[in-house]
């Protein structure tokens, strides 16, 4: 295969065609066909080539979806709440999608399988959609795959958009960024407060549940955290509430429920223009970038990779000097991002 680009490439269109098999899926899509959310999700879970005009496509429908992140330590009864939740949302006429982040397990863990039998109820009804997303093997690919997971279940007309992350590394962190309103879920079990400060999980909250609040030590981790809001730096007037659950019993759901749309009420009063600006500027850097970093990796991959990688590979040219090399070469650049835009899937 050349290495060069495809003539076309230099005429290339505005608008990406994308291939008829997933022209009708698009469709489908609009047309509220579930099986067709389902494949476009696999394709952008599995970075199908094409995972970026599908996003352009359906970009316009997105933005009316409140979208939920809910995190913490293992088993601190995350899936049972956002069950608790998708009930109440239920109740209130809202569409519910749930997308699930598994961090560790895809198989044996008991989070996933956990989660679908205590979800199951909500299987048979066709206003809830629930996804589990496996970060295996994914890289940095996750909360690139979890952004665009969340534009299509948002385009498909949920009102609510819940997102679930254990609360432990970079990843899930950078996931909770695309929630509007970050839930942090801690128990009254070994200290969890402290924990939540080391995760990280302090900055990003805007509620903080203490759940299993049937159990000891919980008034006490009520009140560390509830200190500790009141020693945040005055960064926001947004004070984080401490709202107590028992998922398992169905109390205190409705208060949280309360404070997620106080947050949310909070939000649309106090809109700031530069930092929606800088926002989409910053969205927009991660998407180029992303993008580059995909298209590269593909054309290594399939052969189309401009001569220089050669001699990169041969150990013949340092590769910084090969990176100054390819950034001077408009040719060689073409060659490289020209990937196609569609795969078989
Ligand atoms: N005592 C008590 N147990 C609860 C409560 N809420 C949930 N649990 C139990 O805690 C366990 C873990 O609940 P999950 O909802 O799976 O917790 P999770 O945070 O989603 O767990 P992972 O996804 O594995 O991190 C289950 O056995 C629940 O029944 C509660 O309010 N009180
Ligand atoms: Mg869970």
């Amino acid at each position: 295969m050349s290495a060069r680009a495809p003539e076309t490439s230099r005429h290339s269109a505005p608008t990406r065609p994308v291939n008829s098999r997933l022209e009708q899926r698009l469709e489908q899509f609009a047309n509220h066909d579930r099986n067709a959310l389902a494949r476009l999700i696999t394709l952008v879970e599995n970075r199908a080539p094409e995972t970026s005009s599908i996003i352009e496509r359906i970009y316009s429908l997105t933005g009316h979806a409140q979208v939920i992140g809910i995190t913490g330590p293992p088993g601190a009864g995350k899936s049972t709440l956002v069950n608790r939740l998708i009930v109440k949302y239920r109740a209130l006429g809202k569409r519910v999608a749930v997308l699930a982040i598994d961090p560790s397990s895809p198989f044996s863990g008991g989070a996933v399988l956990g989660d679908r039998v205590r979800m199951t109820d909500h299987y048979k009804d066709s206003s809830v959609y629930i996804r589990s997303l496996s970060s295996r093997g994914s890289h940095g690919g996750l909360s690139r795959a979890a952004r665009e997971i969340v534009k299509l279940l948002d385009a498909f007309g949920h009102d609510v958009i819940v997102i679930e992350t254990v609360g432990v590394g970079q990843t899930e962190l950078s996931v909770m960024d695309l929630a509007d309103t970050t839930l942090v879920v801690t128990v009254p079990e070994g200290g969890d407060s402290v924990q939540v400060m080391k995760a990280g999980l302090n900055e990003i909250a805007d509620v903080f549940v203490v759940n299993k609040a049937d159990r000891e030590g919980a008034d006490r981790i009520k009140a560390e955290l509830e200190l500790n809001v009141h020693l945040r730096p005055a960064g926001s007037e947004w004070r984080p509430p401490v709202i107590m659950t028992q998922a398992v019993a169905d109390t205190g759901i409705d208060l949280l429920v309360s404070a997620i749309d106080k947050h949310r009420q909070y939000l649309a009063e106090h809109i700031d223009g530069e930092r929606e600006a800088e926002r989409r500027r910053r969205e927009f850097v991660e998407i180029l970038t992303a993008e580059l970093d995909e298209r590269a990796g593909r054309a290594l991959k399939d052969g189309r990779a401009p001569e220089i990688m050669k001699e990169v590979g041969a150990g013949r040219v340092n590769p910084y000097s090969a990176m100054h090399r390819l950034l001077g070469d408009p040719d060689a650049i073409r060659a490289l991002l020209s990937a196609r835009n569609d795969s078989e899937d």
